[in-house]
């Protein structure tokens, strides 16, 4: 079957439409004031964790106010593990809120709702919502911010985690009151769409090489969150072993795994680019595969000229695309990934 013909292709390739969107909705927000909360977090499940991990640390780079990130499963199960419990609002008012950013696809995944749910009634704590769809989530919070180009057909997200995750970025930088980085990230889409024609063929090459058997990828700070979902869309496309790991902590234990059937993908930065090529130089010569991708000098080099801070999408396309077509090589269907569901719904 031609590529075309899969839901997940074509979410893929449009997904610069929908960052466009993003950016039009959160530019046209009324957001709350970042000085007004103690605390902020960020959570979600499977895909939309990861992405309140990159959120989580944006916000904190950006706006230099402590921000974290959690499972929404264990903010409703074991909250006191993950915030901090001593903390919440006392009713004497004598102390800030706390701001919960609540981010999924659908809107309607139990433990997402139910702990915006709890976090509001029993923390006096605002909620913010980045979601696709207008659904229940959308309703719940006191800000919602619905990127209905990010929706999708497919199980594994791709254009619409990319969506939300632009959604994230200029959120945070509005927080963070840097107009020159939302201005930046206008050029987001061109550059995308640019990556998605020149890149494609190299995605498709190291997807295809089936004698490649498990895939780390390796991302540091503000790209720790990318490398988790990049590590997810290959576990869930192409059931093939796959792990994510900071740069550095990947030569303390991880590394004994590499051989000449490993593939070491790096999402590099530029702030630290020496010390994270080293790693992926030393994984090289113990016999793996390696993968770059930078904005300059790489195996894929963005050459993106926008602040380091929000050109994060652009690691997504190349990643997702490598992972749509491993899963092909493997005789899968990357639409219909094995043992999931597009939402997960519990009763409880
Ligand atoms: C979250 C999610 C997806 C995952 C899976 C089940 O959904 O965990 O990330 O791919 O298929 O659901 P959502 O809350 O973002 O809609």
């Amino acid at each position: 079957m031609p590529p075309e013909n899969y839901a997940t292709y074509r979410e893929i390739k449009s997904q610069t439409e929908a960052w466009r969107n993003a950016l039009a909705v959160v530019n046209g927000a009324l957001l709350p004031d970042a000085t007004r909360y103690e605390q902020i977090i960020f959570t979600g499940c499977g895909s939309t964790y990861y992405l309140s991990l990159a959120a989580a640390a944006l916000y904190q780079e950006l706006t230099g106010c402590a921000a974290c990130a959690v499972p929404a499963s264990e903010l409703l199960l074991n909250p006191q593990t993950v915030v901090q419990v001593g903390r919440a609002a006392s009713p004497k008012g004598d102390n800030l809120p706390s701001l919960l950013v609540a981010i999924s696809r659908s809107g309607t995944t139990t433990e997402t709702v139910k702990a915006g749910e709890k976090f509001k009634a029993e923390r006096h704590a605002d909620v913010l919502v980045i979601t696709n769809y207008d659904t229940t989530l959308a309703n719940l919070g006191d800000v919602s911010l619905v990127i209905t180009g990010g929706q999708e057909e497919s199980v594994a997200q791709t254009r619409s985690f990319a969506s939300m995750y632009v959604a994230a970025n200029a959120f945070c930088a509005r927080l963070a009151g840097r107009r020159d980085l939302l201005d930046a990230m206008n050029k987001l889409p061109e550059t995308g769409d640019w990556l998605i024609s020149h890149y494609e063929a190299f995605a498709k090459e190291i997807g295809e090489s089936l004698d490649s058997d498990r895939f780390y990828f390796l991302g540091s700070g503000i790209r720790y969150g990318l490398a988790c979902e990049a590590n997810l869309k290959m576990k869930e496309m192409t059931l093939t072993h796959s792990e994510p790991f900071h740069f550095l902590e990947f030569r303390h234990g991880p590394m004994s795994m590499v051989n000449e059937k490993a593939v070491v993908v790096g999402l590099l930065s530029e702030s630290n680019f020496s010390h994270e090529q080293a790693v992926l130089n030393e994984m090289h010569a113990l016999g793996g595969k390696t993968v770059a991708l930078a904005e300059l000098d790489a195996d894929v080099s963005f050459e993106s000229r926008i602040p380091e801070s929000v050109r994060g999408v652009l690691y997504l396309p190349v990643l997702q695309l490598m992972a749509f077509y491993r899963s092909l090589a493997k005789g899968l269907n990357p639409d219909r990934p094995k043992n999931l569901t597009a939402v997960v719904q519990l009763d409880m």
